[in-house]
């Protein structure tokens, strides 16, 4: 019985802490997910865009508070992409995430990375910093879109 206690104790030890690894009930679940995930960094992001782009003033404290969601936010989306989420609720993801799931894994450390350095700039307070690594960020959203993202 101890043993069992245990075993129970550390599943859901791990379950709690490992929200990336989520598991989800239903396939409509895994897509919703990603969406929220996506969506919420989207918004973040925007942010940070409206002021490398000068539409709205730079606020330095602002765009680290954002760049910090969306390095945060960055990590989520891919536990929604597992097998048999490709279908299940509306969604725009293309076949080929399931086919080529190497490259779609690279697309999405590619935004990780790019997302930390972005993170990283925004410290600095600098606005052509965040500029730089707002725009390298943007790319890799961009060249995922490009390819696994139905028009
Ligand atoms: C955004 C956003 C995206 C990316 C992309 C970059 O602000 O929501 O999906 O930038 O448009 O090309």
């Amino acid at each position: 019985m101890k043993a069992i206690a245990a075993l129970a104790l550390a599943a859901a030890t791990l379950t709690l802490s490992a929200p990336a690894s989520a598991q989800f009930a239903k396939a409509e679940d895994a897509i919703k997910y990603r969406q929220s995930a996506l969506f919420v960094m989207g918004q973040h992001f925007g942010r940070l865009g409206a002021m490398a782009n000068g539409r709205i003033p730079f606020d330095a404290k602002a765009a680290q508070e954002n760049a910090d969601v969306v390095a945060q936010m960055a990590k989520l989306p891919w536990a929604g992409f597992g097998a048999g989420t490709d279908k299940g609720a509306p969604t725009k993801a293309l076949p080929e995430i399931w086919t080529e799931q190497a490259k779609f894994k690279e697309h999405a450390e590619k935004l990780e990375a790019e997302s930390v350095k972005l993170a990283a700039a925004a410290k600095t307070g600098n606005l052509d910093n965040l500029k730089a690594a707002f725009g390298a960020t943007a790319g890799t959203c961009k060249a995922c879109h490009d390819n696994y993202r139905a028009k």
